[in-house]
């Protein structure tokens, strides 16, 4: 099976939530990097500049001989059933992970759409409030799922939810976000603990090592 991986140069969550199954399970594949000019490109036509199909004009993307695949959590769970991180035949299982796939993808929307369209300073203040009320009313819930069986999330062993929660919080947390503390995971000590867990995982350091920048965007895990 050919698989090329498509997303942009730097690691958010939505794409390393499966390049990391991928590299977690040694399954070979292409990481394609695109470029803003590219990107632009994909944007209006749907197509890379070699004609490859991006079905909903975004990324990331996964081409599975041929086929192209769209969507941050149906590309994670394709990439998490050819490397054992993903149920083939526990549905239960299954649902438990979904639902942290779906939940990143709500508080990246959250924050993504606060202040959209805004300036620069009303969308500052937009981010404000929604990191003193919304994302923290969110990661208290996020906060008590955490932990009933082991530190990770889901199970008994690093999965596809903390890496996309890892990934998320890296980012979220950095300092860059505007209006966003970097001081958000000072309150949920259960989900710090699952980001540093994830770091020091061998094979994350490995990854980390092999594919990030050094000076990549890292989160305040404590
Ligand atoms: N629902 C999609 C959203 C993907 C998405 O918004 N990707 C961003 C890059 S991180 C993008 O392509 N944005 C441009 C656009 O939506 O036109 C998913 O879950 O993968």
């Amino acid at each position: 099976m050919k698989l090329t991986f498509i997303y942009f140069d730097f690691p958010f969550w939505r794409a390393e939530v499966g390049r990391i199954a991928l590299f977690m399970g040694g399954i070979d594949f292409e990481n394609r990097l695109v470029k803003g000019d590219e990107f632009n490109r994909v944007q209006q036509t749907g197509h890379l500049d070699d004609g490859t199909s991006i079905p909903f004009h975004q990324l990331p993307c996964l081409i599975v001989d041929g086929v192209p695949i769209a969507q941050t959590a149906g590309i994670a769970r394709f990439c998490g059933k050819l490397s054992g991180m993903y149920p083939k035949d526990d549905d239960l299982l299954a649902g438990r992970i979904d639902q942290f796939l779906d939940f990143a993808t709500d508080i990246t929307e959250l924050v993504f759409l606060t202040g959209q369209g805004d300036d620069d300073l009303i969308k500052k203040a937009k981010r404000e409030t929604l990191a003193s009320d919304d994302l923290p009313r969110k990661l208290q819930m996020l906060e008590k799922c955490i932990g009933a069986e082991s530190g990770w999330v889901v199970g008994p062993q690093l999965g596809l939810a903390d890496l996309a929660i890892w990934r998320m919080m890296g980012w979220l947390s950095s300092g860059i976000v505007d209006g966003i503390p970097a001081t958000l995971l000072s309150a949920f000590p259960k989900t710090a603990a699952v980001c540093r867990a994830v770091d020091a995982h061998p094979q994350i350091q490995d990854w980390v090592a092999k594919t990030y920048p050094d000076n990549y965007i890292r989160g305040n895990y404590g």
